[in-house]
């Protein structure tokens, strides 16, 4: 299964017919639509009309209030959540997918020594799960991108996004492809599963927001920089269930990779997803990628590949929210510690760091990832790697490199980019997620020091790339990682500071330079692509019932009826609780296939709202405290119910639904929060949980630690009706809250059978 190092050349060029037949269908399906509408249409508006699924009724849907039924064009997967999609597709009773999907191994090589040995060893480590994953695929008719091919949004990005197209992935940065003006969206396995099957996919119709800018980039500012600063306006959680379209000159200034980047980190503000007009930039790539006949047939039908004018002339107009940010005036920004939205333009770095009493000395600096790895951000990185050599400056801290994909390793290897990292001493990881995931073995991390690293990714959550919790993380462009980096100091403005030179000179770094796309094009032996077999029917696939890694799926309970009394309180999560901490990556993602085995990470990272504590939970059985997997592990033994209470924006992060999937298979019933992020929410109705929010926000400090939790009108659960729980306290006072939900009919027809599969299964039986 380990694949040739030795390359042959292979360039596909996939899905022509499929784009051939949307462009052919996008002016009428676009015409009908704004004629219905009776006014001008967003880019996004056109793609989401062309894409209705063939039972949806056109309507002028209302924006954040209607459920609508989408056709996506095709689905991709990564080996990580790609096993339980697959696991459940295999439940669905369908023979091939219903669309063209893709599955990328990317998630499970650890970063370790360098790029073909951790191959290596991933091969032999993973080998059960690539081949599980490789056979699965080749049974459903399913693209196979293999260990080393890259990751997943870099690949889709090169291969399979087109200007207009619509597709679900299931890893929330599948919203990369919006740099090629798609509307590309994260979801959960069992969306996916949906899709593959040929059902409709359901979304509750986007609010728009439209991003203007204006002026142009230049100097140390980056693509990167425009999203670190939406970040900072927008917060966490201010793009939830808004899908944001970015427009004027300065977007079409930008290269079509950093329109990646820029779509890429949406996902960090909780948005469904980002999107640009068609332009030159994005048919420069696709020429550049050996795509040209999808440029030429792009062009055709430009128009209907962007906004109509009316739109961006007047957007306060069309857009549920405009921000507007000029790039002439751009600085860099460097976003951290712990969240990806606390953003501090780098003039003011030196002083934050100061004030917060964060570590300056910069021990890593990582470049790469499905984030920031195009041909122009290495060249720019590689630009400063050169001066430091050149100006007799030895680089401070480590300095390693991940990139996005064969193609972009072959190509920057090929034009000496490599080499001149090497130079300052860089480590070239596989091309694979790695530290980005905590796939990282970092030496000494196990000492949970007190350190700082910067890098180019997108997330930062506590403990995310090396396990340890007092890692500072800081995310920036490549160009200010590597300047970071080459100085080993975070408060270092390389716009206005010297450095001091091995020979004790004073010397500054030049603004950077690099190219927008290879000049002498983009090379690749092997790309890592595996077609599946026309006919998978005879393909056998295997899963050893004594696998620690791989457990096939069994349908979950359906609802007996009644109303849910007695539930025990298992954690009241304070603050953050992404899906980092209900369901950690790093060394758990070994067992993304083994539901039972992935559940005794359920929650570990949740911080106990009683005492500040993480993963120590009272059992009220027995009033003793204990790990949160083992306190719920005990509810489920005695069959009593149990609940999962939370903060704002729960579930912030990945798609993972094993975040969902694992409450529900040790017994937790309901989780009720302040707020949700869209794709666990979705994820948590799909797996047949109730997911809650309180009418009243402040009840959720009504919340005591041993609390029991009565449904009192559970029978009566239905669309846009609250439901109502008595809590009962230690002292036997009651407390009444009322919850609210955005269950649709459908969605509650998938509580009651137990999950949305265990619906399907129950229809097709
Ligand atoms: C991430 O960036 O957090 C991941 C790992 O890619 C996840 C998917 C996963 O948990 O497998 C994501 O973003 O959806
Ligand atoms: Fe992989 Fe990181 Fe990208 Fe997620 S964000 S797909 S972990 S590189």
């Amino acid at each position: 299964m380990f694949f040739k190092l030795c390359y042959q050349k292979t360039k596909n060029m996939f899905d022509l017919d499929l784009i051939q037949k949307n462009y052919k269908e996008l002016s009428v399906k676009v015409e009908k639509a704004k004629k219905h509408l009776n006014r001008p249409l967003s880019l996004t508006e056109k793609i989401l009309y062309a894409h209705l699924f063939a039972d949806q009724e056109l309507k002028d849907f209302k924006r954040g209030a209607d459920y609508v039924d989408f056709a996506p064009d095709r689905v991709a997967m990564q080996d990580a959540t790609a096993q339980m999609a697959l696991l459940q597709l295999m439940n669905s009773g369908k023979s091939k997918t219903a669309v063209p999907s893709t599955v990328h191994c990317d998630h499970l090589i650890q970063a370790s020594k360098n790029g073909l040995a951790d191959l290596q060893d991933a091969v032999k480590i993973n080998k059960e799960v690539y081949d599980f994953l490789e056979s699965v695929s080749n049974k459903y008719g399913i693209g196979f991108w293999k260990p080393g091919a890259g990751i997943i949004h870099q690949v889709v990005l090169e291969n399979y996004a087109f200007p207009g197209g619509m597709m679900i992935g299931t890893d929330s940065h599948t919203v990369n492809a919006g740099g090629l003006g798609m509307i590309a969206i994260g979801v959960g396995g069992a969306d996916a599963v949906d899709v593959m099957a040929g059902m409709a996919w359901e979304l509750k119709f986007p609010k728009l927001i439209g991003v203007k800018l204006t002026g142009k980039l230049s100097g140390w500012a980056a693509p990167k920089d425009i999203i670190l600063k939406v970040a900072g306006i927008l917060t966490v959680k201010g793009g939830t269930g808004a899908i944001i379209e970015y427009f004027g000159e300065g977007a079409k200034a930008l290269s079509c990779t950093g329109k990646g980047t820029i779509c890429n980190m949406g996902a960090e503000v909780g948005a469904t997803t980002s999107t640009f007009g068609y332009d030159e930039s994005m048919e420069r790539y696709l020429r550049a990628t050996g795509r040209a006949a999808v440029a030429d047939l792009a062009n055709e039908v430009k128009e209907y590949l962007t906004a109509d004018p009316e739109v961006y002339a007047n957007p306060e107009k069309y857009f549920d929210q405009l921000i507007k940010i000029n790039l002439d005036e751009l600085e860099p920004y460097v976003n951290g510690p712990f969240t990806p939205d606390r953003a501090t333009p780098i003039s003011k770095l030196a002083e934050e760091a100061k004030t917060n009493g964060w570590p300056t000395k910069v021990e890593v600096g990582l470049i790469g990832s499905c984030t920031n790895s195009s041909y122009e951000d290495i060249s720019r990185a590689a630009s400063l790697a050169r001066q430091a050599v050149a100006k007799n400056l030895k680089t401070k801290a480590e300095f390693t490199i991940t990139p996005g994909s064969e193609q972009v390793r072959y190509t920057i290897e090929r034009d000496g980019l490599i080499d001149t990292f090497n130079q300052i001493g860089a480590s070239v990881f596989a091309n694979a997620c790695g530290p980005c995931i905590g796939q990282w073995s970092r030496p000494g991390a196990e000492k949970g020091e007190k350190n700082t690293i910067i890098h180019s990714f997108n997330r930062n959550f506590s403990k995310r790339a090396d396990g340890n919790p007092n890692t500072h993380a800081f995310v920036a462009s490549p160009e200010i990682v590597t300047a970071l980096a080459i100085a080993g100091d975070l408060t270092f403005n390389p716009l206005t500071d010297y450095l001091t030179n091995e020979a004790g000179e004073k010397v500054k770094l030049d603004v950077p330079s690099g190219e927008e796309l290879p000049a002498n094009g983009f090379a690749v032996e092997d790309a890592g692509y595996q077609a599946p077999a026309e006919n998978g029917a005879s393909v056998v696939v295997k899963v050893d019932p004594a696998s620690s890694r791989l457990q096939l799926l069994e349908p979950f309970k359906a609802w007996d009826g009644e109303n849910i009394s007695g539930a025990k309180l298992l954690i009241k999560a304070k603050g953050k609780c992404t899906t980092d901490h209900i369901s950690m990556a790093g060394p758990w993602l070994r067992f993304r296939g083994h539901l039972d085995n992935i559940s005794n990470n359920m929650l570990i990272g949740a911080v106990n709202a009683f005492s500040d504590a993480t993963n120590k939970v009272k059992n009220q059985l027995t009033g003793e405290y204990g790990e949160v997997p083992a306190v719920q592990r005990a509810y489920k033994a005695a069959g009593v119910p149990s609940v999962v209470v939370g903060d704002q924006n729960y579930g912030e992060g990945s798609s993972r639904e094993h975040a969902a999937m694992e409450p529900r298979h040790l017994g937790v019933k309901a989780v009720i929060v302040k707020s949700f992020a869209r794709i666990h929410e979705t994820n948590l109705k799909k797996q047949g949980m109730l997911a809650l929010t309180f009418a009243n926000e402040a009840d959720y400090d009504k919340i005591q630690e041993d609390d029991l939790f009565n449904f009192v009108d559970l029978k009566e659960f239905a669309p846009g009706k609250p439901l109502t729980v008595e809590l009962v306290h230690a002292d036997q006072s009651k407390d009444v809250i009322i919850l609210n939900h955005t269950y649709n009919q459908q969605q509650i027809e998938w509580f009651k059978a137990g999950s949305a599969l265990d619906l399907i299964r129950k229809q097709n039986l």
